[in-house]
């Protein structure tokens, strides 16, 4: 698939003669200044990362190439006038800046097929884990499993000039996004479905074959895991996942080991577990108020005392947004269209209700609303995805669309390693007060 690479590089190829003009001719000009607040909040707003594939605004939330997620369930190609569009469709404008054709959605599909073998060793590697391995911990073992097909670390060691890793990086990025359903649906089934594995249909897109080798091949598990594979994408560069992404890879480690950074970040509570922990919280909630059906009162308590507990609302706040998620919005256009009278999604709804003004009026908290978190267990619940321990992986395998797009860039304009500085805290409080302090 040899033309959508040269069209990516016929269109990189301008931003690097850009990059370096900028560097060489303005490099020493200011553009912000650091605050302490700013350091001792992490680095929130200190410019100090290029990303194109996407941009959060924080009042009107994500746009990937400087398209909302309304205007790309418009625009990007999908296979029927009623589904959602293809994530392929979505990697295709994060790399090359531009809506693709339905050709070229259905050509950079079959790609994807052509590439999506996963080594034996890579299965074995997980089968040696236990069962009760956590689902990331299985997920981010197989990726690394998988550097051995590094075709970058290969041409590395072979001696490849630097302007040339790019390519390498590239073919890297397309065989492991391809072979990330089979890893997914691998570890779901061993875990869920007693090993009983199902092999992927070529003819199937991307998102649908995840479905598919998942065992849950309805149309409407297709098209929920299309959508949910395209707003899960990217969120700019700032984020966990991705900023660990492009960190790891900015040592030259290759995209495998770069990719399984990020999946460890993703891991976290306060990133893409959130999406488990949300379903977690709501059935504890259910267990300990006995009822499957509670009241919004009931709801407004269970809040305030999980808040008591010095626990965060999983599902809700944010770094960068100060309104509803987008993201959240999408998935709930999309059960009120599917969905009628969903006991867990009529929940998650009437948190919506209950949850910001309670958040607000505590007054630390920056950002009251949802993020995509609130919303995707109860759907992927409502279609049979119930093992939300697994939801998380899914995340991992939407976010690598944005980041391995990014990792592509981050070649192409040759960044080099990262390395911020660091200093003791005596120093910064020197520097606000003017005296040292009395930390060791
Ligand atoms: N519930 C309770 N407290 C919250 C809160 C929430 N949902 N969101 C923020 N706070 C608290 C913070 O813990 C912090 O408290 P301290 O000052 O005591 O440390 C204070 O409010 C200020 O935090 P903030 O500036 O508003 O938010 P941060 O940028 O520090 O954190 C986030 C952002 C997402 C980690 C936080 O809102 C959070 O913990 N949310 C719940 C977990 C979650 O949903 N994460 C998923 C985010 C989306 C994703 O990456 O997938």
């Amino acid at each position: 698939m040899e033309y959508i690479k040269n069209r990516f590089y016929e269109k990189a190829s301008k931003c690097i003669n850009e990059y370096n003009k900028l560097k060489r001719d303005h490099g020493d000009k200011v553009i912000a200044n650091v605050t302490i607040g700013q350091v001792m909040t992490g680095m929130k707003g200190v410019p100090s990362l290029i990303t194109d594939t996407s941009k959060l605004d924080p009042q009107e939330g994500i746009r990937f190439r400087g398209y909302s997620i309304p205007e790309l369930r418009e625009k990007l190609p999908r296979l029927n006038p009623e589904g959602e569009p293809l994530p392929e469709g979505l990697f295709y404008l994060l790399l090359i800046g531009e809506i693709p054709s339905q050709e070229d959605v259905m050509n950079l599909s079959k790609d994807w097929s052509t590439r999506s073998h996963v080594p034996q060793h890579v299965y074995d590697v997980i089968d040696a884990m236990p069962k009760n391995a956590k689902p990331m911990t299985q997920f981010s073992a197989a990726i690394t499993a998988m550097a051995t097909e590094s075709l970058f670390q290969k041409a590395y060691r072979s001696g490849i000039g630097k302007k040339h890793y790019w390519d390498f990086i590239y073919d890297d990025v397309m065989n492991l996004i391809a072979k990330l359903p089979r890893v997914a649906a691998y570890i779901y089934r061993r875990n869920f479905h007693n090993g009983d594995h199902i092999e992927p249909n070529r003819k199937l897109d991307w998102a649908g074959n995840l479905a598919h080798m998942m065992g849950h091949d309805s149309e409407e598990v297709k098209r929920l895991l299309r959508l949910y594979m395209v707003i899960h994408s990217d969120h700019e560069g700032g984020n966990v996942s991705a900023h660990a992404t492009h960190l790891v890879g900015s040592a030259l480690s290759n995209p495998y080991y770069s990719f399984a950074a990020g999946m460890l970040g993703l891991a976290g509570p306060l990133h893409g577990y959130a999406n488990q922990d949300v379903i977690h919280w709501i059935f504890d909630m259910l267990d300990e108020l006995d009822t499957d059906n509670p009241s919004k009162e009931q709801l407004a308590d269970y809040v305030k005392k999980t808040l008591e507990e010095g626990r965060v609302i999983p599902g809700y706040g944010h770094a960068v947004l100060r309104k509803t998620d987008p993201r959240f919005t999408a998935q709930q256009e999309f059960a009120d269209k599917y969905i009628k009278n969903d006991k867990l999604v009529n929940i998650v709804n009437n948190l919506y209700e209950v949850v910001p003004p309670i958040l607000g009026d505590i007054g630390k908290i920056q950002n009251p609303w949802p993020n995509v978190d609130a919303y995707s267990g109860a759907l992927l619940y409502h279609y049979g995805i119930k093992e939300y321990t697994f939801y998380t992986v899914l995340f991992g395998v939407s976010r690598a669309l944005g980041v391995l797009a990014s990792l592509i860039m981050d070649r192409v304009y040759g960044l080099p390693i990262e390395r911020p500085s660091s200093f003791e805290l005596k120093w910064y409080i020197e520097k606000a007060t003017g005296q040292s302090g009395s930390c060791i």
